[in-house]
């Protein structure tokens, strides 16, 4: 007789700033972490730069899901880098798939795990099932095979770490780099002022309204509780789930390695990368109100890879800003509506704007 397939349950942390202070068992104040786990499946030891935006979004992934876990990674930095010859950061099961092929290979590592529990061959619980692909995997090259074990549901996390390039082969373009971003695909010149003259590709939004029974979640690693609740939100669904993690890149960005989590940040109160929860069971989104608003020169002043742009490039991506803040339900104040003319503006390289603050603990 077939066995049935027992699920896991992982708790949610909370998410209470300041108020959230506790003493751990060694006296320390961990403040606005109170409950997040010591163990780390994601080690040191891997290889990726300083300051590497994808390597802090694998710590915290690994970190809320456990032990019992098993992750794919299509062929990326976050392959390369961290599978160095006889060396790896996991202490969990990791494979390398094609960078096509993380979809079809995560839907077979679920089909498969299912029938070695049905069948009595594997003791179960059924296990926590993550599939980490960069922008050119998820929303380019292995799109369709993402799409389809989305559609099939399969019972597993599918997460894009976007880095808006393909960082791994020397920083291209890919369809999540932003407008008037600089690749070494899309440089700045005569013709092209701007760089990147194209939007990127809204490949969250792509997915909940293309796949209305799956969970769907945006997140940065400027937000680490925010990111592993939604990773345990995710794993905790029945069935397929999504998840559009910002991640900054050091090297393709061009910015102080320790800046990493302050501009996982900036693009939410920027307005260029909203923060949302799609329910498959009332089908709506959720979306999360940052309390500061900013300029998008506070983000973009920030970055080598902007710092190109003239006072109309910066006016349209103030545009952008402008119109994701209207769909998220804010009011656009009035110095970022005037920000929308290019006469606000000087280039980018004059551009003053707002140091990076010191936060403190639950700011
Ligand atoms: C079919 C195929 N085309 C191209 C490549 C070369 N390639 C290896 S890594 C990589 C970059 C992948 O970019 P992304 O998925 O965004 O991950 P990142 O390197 O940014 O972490 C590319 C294009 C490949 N491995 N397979
Ligand atoms: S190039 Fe970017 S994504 Fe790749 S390891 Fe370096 S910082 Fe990380
Ligand atoms: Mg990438």
């Amino acid at each position: 007789m077939a066995k049935e397939v027992i699920r896991q349950h992982l708790p949610l942390m909370e998410e209470e700033g300041r108020a959230a202070a506790t003493d751990d068992d060694a006296g320390r104040d961990r403040h606005y972490l109170p409950d997040v786990p010591d163990e780390d499946p994601y080690q040191a030891g891997h290889r990726t730069c300083a300051g590497c935006g994808p390597a802090i979004e694998y710590r915290w992934v690994l970190k809320a899901a456990g032990q019992d876990t098993v992750v794919a990674g299509p062929t990326g930095c976050m392959y390369v880098a961290n599978s160095t010859y006889l060396c790896t950061p996991y202490t969990v099961p990791w494979a390398h798939t094609p960078i096509a092929s993380g979809g079809s290979f995560t839907s077979g590592m679920a089909a498969g795990y299912e029938a070695l529990i049905r069948k009595g061959r594997h003791p179960g619980p059924y296990p926590n099932i993550i599939v980490m692909a960069g922008d050119g995997s998820a929303s380019d090259i292995g799109l369709g095979s993402i799409s389809g074990a989305l559609y099939r549901n399969h019972d597993a996390l599918f997460i894009c770490y976007d880095n808006e390039c393909y960082a791994n082969t020397g920083i291209q373009v890919s369809p999540t780099t932003p407008y008037a971003s600089m690749t070494t695909f899309t440089p700045f010149g005569k013709a092209k002022p701007e760089g990147t003259s194209l939007p990127p590709k809204n490949l969250a939004k792509m997915m909940a309204a293309g796949h209305p029974h799956c969970y769907v979640a945006t997140t940065t690693v400027g937000y680490p509780v925010d990111l592993m609740n939604k990773t345990r939100k995710g794993l905790n669904h029945r069935g397929a789930a999504f998840m559009h993690c910002f991640t900054p890149c050091q090297k393709g960005w061009v910015y102080q390695t320790s800046m990493t989590v302050e501009i996982g940040r900036r693009v939410v109160e920027a307005g260029l990368f909203p923060v949302w929860e799609y329910d498959p069971a009332d089908r709506t989104y959720h979306y999360f109100h940052p309390p500061v608003q900013r300029p998008v020169t506070d983000y973009l002043a920030m970055q080598g890879r902007f710092g190109h742009m003239l006072a109309e490039h910066i006016a349209t991506v103030q545009q952008q800003a402008n119109r994701n803040w209207e769909t998220i339900g804010m009011d656009v104040p009035a110095e970022l509506r005037a920000g929308e003319d290019p006469e606000h503006h000087k280039r980018m390289r004059e551009e003053s704007y707002s140091m990076p603050l010191n936060r403190g603990v639950g700011a």
